[in-house]
């Protein structure tokens, strides 16, 4: 048997995208910031012109778990980080917003076995969201390393499977046969009442 971990070593090769949402971009300039400056002295070259990063602004947080999973979906990155600050108003926009964008950003790296970290901030202020943006830390450096951490794990536990459910699928929703079998196989030993045969 084995354990499994992610490394930060032996990640020149990796291809990232970073989604952020213009809405609070007071916040979500500086968690970027806070995220560029930790692939940076990680030896990631953080350039939009160069290999390694690409840059997708969008509207607002609700908009990042679209964009996510189309930029999964195209096999071309190691790990998709989204940016956005999400802070509490006066109306239910909040919640709607907030539930939405962490049910998409999950739901985008379930369909395409992707890495995809949730780095929306959820907050009840702006003091408390700027708190976070670098004010007290940069949550932003955190959500960097996450990404470099399961990029180099899903490496690790390889990408096969990822990329049959993409090809097999036209909706690239699906889960590879290989993985349904296997999934029925272990729901039906979990269900069977004991002593059935
Ligand atoms: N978008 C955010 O990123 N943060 C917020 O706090 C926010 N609030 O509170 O309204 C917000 N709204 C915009 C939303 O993300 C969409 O861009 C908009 O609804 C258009 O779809």
């Amino acid at each position: 048997m084995a354990v499994f971990e992610g490394k930060f070593t032996s990640i020149e090769t990796f291809r990232l995208a970073i989604v952020i949402g213009r809405f609070n971009d007071l916040v979500t300039g500086k968690l970027l910031a806070g995220c560029q400056d930790c692939l940076k002295r990680h030896g990631i070259d953080i350039n939009p012109d160069g290999t390694q990063v690409d840059y997708v602004w969008v509207p607002g947080s609700f908009e990042i778990p679209l964009v996510a999973r189309q930029l999964a979906i195209t096999n071309r990155y190691d790990a998709i980080i989204c940016l956005g600050a999400v802070i509490r108003g006066q109306t239910p926009h909040f919640d709607y917003v907030a539930s939405e964008v962490a049910k998409g950003v999950a739901t985008a790296g379930f369909q395409t076995g992707v890495p995809v970290i949730l780095g929306v901030l959820t907050v009840d202020t702006m003091q408390q969201a700027l708190e976070r943006a670098g004010i007290k830390n940069n949550h932003g450096w955190d959500y960097a390393m996450n990404a470099l951490e399961m990029a180099s794990l899903m490496h690790q536990l390889g990408k096969g499977l990822e990329a049959e459910a993409y090809n097999h699928s036209p909706a690239n929703t699906a889960l590879p046969a290989s993985l349904k079998s296997a999934t029925v196989a272990h729901i039906a030993s979990q269900t069977e009442p004991e002593g059935n045969t």
